[in-house]
């Protein structure tokens, strides 16, 4: 097949987008990769591949972690690159000048992404009683190697994107989100200064702020008496998102409602840093919301998928399928922008 180049029969493109994870410790990293695979299915649109068998093995592992096993991810240890397909189509115009017209192309994006446990995030010298990390990153899947902060740095830096996950229900208990959300962000700036890449104030890369848990009672109905809920015509289930106009105003509003509003401050610190339209804000949930295996439609008085596990204290379980929310999307906006 020919490539590109020629406008009357494109090929695939093929975009290599390096995409970076951050976010605290338990924010949801993992899970979010391993709801990847389900999201991309449930998409209708868009399949996924590893690059290598390493990656392979993660998907096919995490998923049956999450749709089988019906629990989350272990922690992860140390650092892992894993690297995917996304195969789908985009629509590009073609022809000479006077027989312009618009036809499907192949489009197929490389993500390559780096996982890494939340504690090798130190932004801090204190001790935390469990985990005093920030994240940034990929995961596990037991491969990971060890690594230092230096290095995620390094390796964040380097991307063209990234995911950035805002857990408003950690930030809720402990209010410690700017903590770490600085450090990081100080050392990303300090790294783009030196290698000449600042524009003006703004870091050369694409944000996507991830607000994590959407499922979650607190942040659901955060979201619900906001009225910053809607649901795609086009779900048969109709599963509320939030708007999105909204998740913005959404991220601000749970801020305001954790204790210490410190992720007040990492909002104005992402306009600080980021220029505005390489900046989207998206709510997401890796599981998505309960549906009876009866039901076909989302019932807003039994929507929790995620319960206390029956036996084992601090530990929690996913009552039935997945239906992940926002999971592809803001990778498929990250592709695309890198992509211009
Ligand atoms: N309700 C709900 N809880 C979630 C979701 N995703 C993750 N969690 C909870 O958050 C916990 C931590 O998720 P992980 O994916 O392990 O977080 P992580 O950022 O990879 O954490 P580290 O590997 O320790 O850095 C899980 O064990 C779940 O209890 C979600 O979509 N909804
Ligand atoms: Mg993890």
């Amino acid at each position: 097949m020919k490539t590109g180049a020629t406008n009357e029969r494109p090929g695939p493109m093929t975009k290599m987008a390096k995409i970076g994870l951050w976010g605290a410790s338990g924010s949801g990293k993992t899970s979010y990769l391993a709801a990847l695979f389900v999201a991309v299915t449930q998409s209708g649109k868009w399949n996924i591949g590893g690059a290598d068998q390493e990656s392979v093995d993660f998907l096919t592992q995490k998923t049956d972690t999450l749709t089988r096993q019906r629990r989350f991810p272990s922690k992860t240890e140390g650092i892992q690159n894993l690297s995917w397909t996304v195969m789908g189509e985009t629509e590009q115009t073609v022809g000479g000048r006077w027989r312009k017209r618009v036809e499907p192309v192949p489009l197929h994006f490389q993500l390559d992404i780096l996982d890494a446990a939340g504690t090798l995030f130190k932004g801090t010298t204190e001790d935390d009683e469990t985990d005093s990390g920030i994240d940034l990153g990929f995961n596990d899947i037991g491969g990971g190697t060890g690594g230092d902060p230096e290095e995620l740095i390094d390796q964040l830096s380097s991307c063209d994107g990234i995911v950035y996950l805002f857990d408003p229900v950690r930030e809720n208990k402990k209010g410690d989100e700017f903590r770490h959300f600085q450090w990081v962000l100080q050392n990303i700036v300090h790294r783009a200064g030196g290698d000449g890449t600042l524009d003006g104030r703004h870091l050369p890369h694409f944000l996507a702020v991830c607000i994590t848990k959407l499922d979650d009672p607190k942040v659901f109905h955060t979201a619900y008496r906001r009225r910053y809920l809607t649901a795609d015509p086009g779900d048969p289930h109709l599963f509320p998102r939030v708007r999105e106009d909204k998740a913005e105003a959404l991220f601000r509003e749970l801020g305001n409602l954790s204790p210490t509003r410190s992720a007040l401050m990492v909002h104005d610190a992402i306009k600080a840093s980021f220029a505005p339209d390489r900046v989207r804000y998206f709510a997401t949930s890796s599981v998505g919301f309960y549906l009876a295996r009866t039901a076909t439609r989302f019932r807003a008085a039994n929507f929790q998928n995620v319960v206390p596990h029956p036996t084992q204290e601090q530990e929690y379980t996913i009552r039935g399928d997945i239906h992940p929310i926002n999971v592809l999307e803001p990778l498929l906006w990250l592709g695309e922008m890198t992509r211009r």
